[in-house]
């Protein structure tokens, strides 16, 4: 079977690019083509045409040609470069639909060839997802880095430290004791010891690589009318949340994804902290306080022109917190002190709101990039490490002069979890959950 999409977003637009891909491909360039002959790994200037009627669906277009296996796919692929009016891509995508053993790809389907044919990993896989994805700096840089096999490496180092650690212990248990050096059990153990080191060390990196794909947790919380809606509003550049000078207004939390200068955000507009006047508001404070609790970073507004700040406020103030003393407009000095950062602001001016996005991203620079060596981007990646310590926690604990076989088996366990996040092993039913948040055509 062949499978062809649009590959590049909808039209209008200059450009589109349709690829196709399967063992028919260059019969069905030539039938579109009328070209005799066509040349690999080159641009090949042409015209496509709807061989059932003859006419042309494009008169200025460019081919290129992958013979397989040098290609994305592994197969032998095309890259069919047209005009991006919607008709002119509706009427190729038509003609290609008409062809024999050809039909639509699915989500994903050329990136999950390339995995089949061996061409990428299940890592690069993913990273090709995220890639595509990315809407900021640092996730475009972090994807960046996945794709180009930084984690893969380091993955298949390990795997392999711990496969030669295996083939060890079952010489040891195929041949005569004399055979081996004396203190191959003893050396073994020492390097898997190093080995569960090092994935607990993977294990504590404030699960970051997430973060980042995901976006940091930022919490807006403070006292009812100090302008934490209208900050909402503002970094997120559009009317989210409503604004109003009547205190109490916002209830439910509210929450937006933003590109903070590069920083993907999720920020949360919450609840006003005050005795609450009924049962909503109440509700409303509890999620606001499990909001400012659960998040990376919490901006507690409080309008500097205010004479008192509630008790519950100030007990929420922690080394996580920024604080926003807002409404200089009206009081231009800085009427509250605290003992962590602090800006004071006026959101209606909108100024200094640059010092508070610079000190947002600060915090949580320092909080979760200093060091990063990014490794583990999924949920998925985190199972598996906590599973390969799980095996090596049980190698650890055998008496390996007695137990030398069931050892052997924790370790070969320990490489298949490796060895899935890489996609070495048993990965058919994870192929499914991965492929399927790609977009057609990728
Ligand atoms: N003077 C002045 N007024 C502001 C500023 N920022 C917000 N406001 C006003 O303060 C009032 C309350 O703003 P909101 O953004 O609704 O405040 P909130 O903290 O979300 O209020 P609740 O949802 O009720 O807790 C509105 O009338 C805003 O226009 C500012 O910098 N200066
Ligand atoms: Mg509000």
């Amino acid at each position: 079977m062949n499978i062809y999409a649009l590959s590049s977003g909808r039209g209008p637009s200059g450009i589109a690019i349709v690829r196709l891909s399967g063992k028919e491909t260059l019969k069905i360039c030539k039938n579109l083509t009328k070209l005799e002959s066509i040349k690999s790994n080159e641009v090949n200037f042409c015209k496509f045409y709807d061989p059932k009627k003859g006419d042309v669906i494009d008169p200025e277009a460019l081919l290129l040609w992958f013979p397989g296996p040098n290609s994305y796919t592994g197969e032998d692929l095309a890259e069919f470069q047209i005009h991006g009016s919607n008709s002119v891509i509706n009427a190729l995508l038509k003609v290609l639909s008409e062809q024999e053993n050809c039909r639509l790809a699915e989500p994903g389907e050329f990136t999950k060839i390339a995995f089949q044919n061996d061409k990428i990993d299940l890592l690069k896989a993913e990273s090709i997802g995220d890639l595509i994805h990315s809407e900021t700096e640092l996730q475009r840089l972090q994807a960046v880095k996945i794709v180009q096999g930084n984690a893969s490496n380091y993955y298949n180092d390990l795997r392999e430290k711990i496969v030669k650690s295996l083939a060890f212990i079952e010489a040891k248990i195929d041949f005569a004791d004399e055979d081996l050096p004396k203190n191959v059990l003893k050396d073994t153990h020492k390097i898997i010891k190093e080995i569960h080191s090092e994935i607990t060390n993977i294990l504590e990196d404030n699960k970051i690589g997430e973060k980042i794909r995901d976006g940091f947790r930022v919490s807006i919380t403070g006292e009812v009318n100090a302008g934490k809606s209208s900050l909402l509003n503002l970094l997120s550049k559009r009317e989210v949340a409503i604004v109003s000078d009547e205190a109490g207004t916002t209830r439910d939390v509210i929450e937006t994804y933003l590109n903070l200068d590069g920083y993907p955000v999720i920020l949360s507009d919450t609840a006003g902290i005050r005795e609450a006047k009924n049962e909503v508001e109440k509700k409303g404070i509890s999620l606001a306080l499990k909001k400012s609790k659960d998040a990376d970073l919490n901006i507690v507004v409080i309008d500097n022109s205010s004479k008192n700040i509630n008790n519950e406020i100030r007990k929420m103030v922690n080394k996580d917190s920024i604080i926003l003393l807002n409404k200089s407009d009206i009081l231009e000095k800085p009427n509250h002190i605290f003992e962590v950062e602090t800006v004071l602001a006026s959101i209606k001016n909108n100024k200094n709101i640059d010092k508070l996005i610079n000190l947002i991203k600060d915090k949580l620079s320092k909080k979760y990039l200093s060091n990063n060596s990014t490794l583990i981007t999924r949920e998925r990646h985190r199972t598996k490490l906590n599973e390969c310590l799980k095996e090596i926690d049980k190698f650890l604990k055998k008496d390996q002069n007695k137990d030398l076989e069931l050892a052997a088996e924790d370790l070969r366990m320990t490489t298949r979890h490796l060895g899935s996040i890489v996609g070495k092993v048993d990965v058919e039913e994870i192929l499914g959950s991965i492929f399927k948040d790609f977009c057609i055509g990728k």
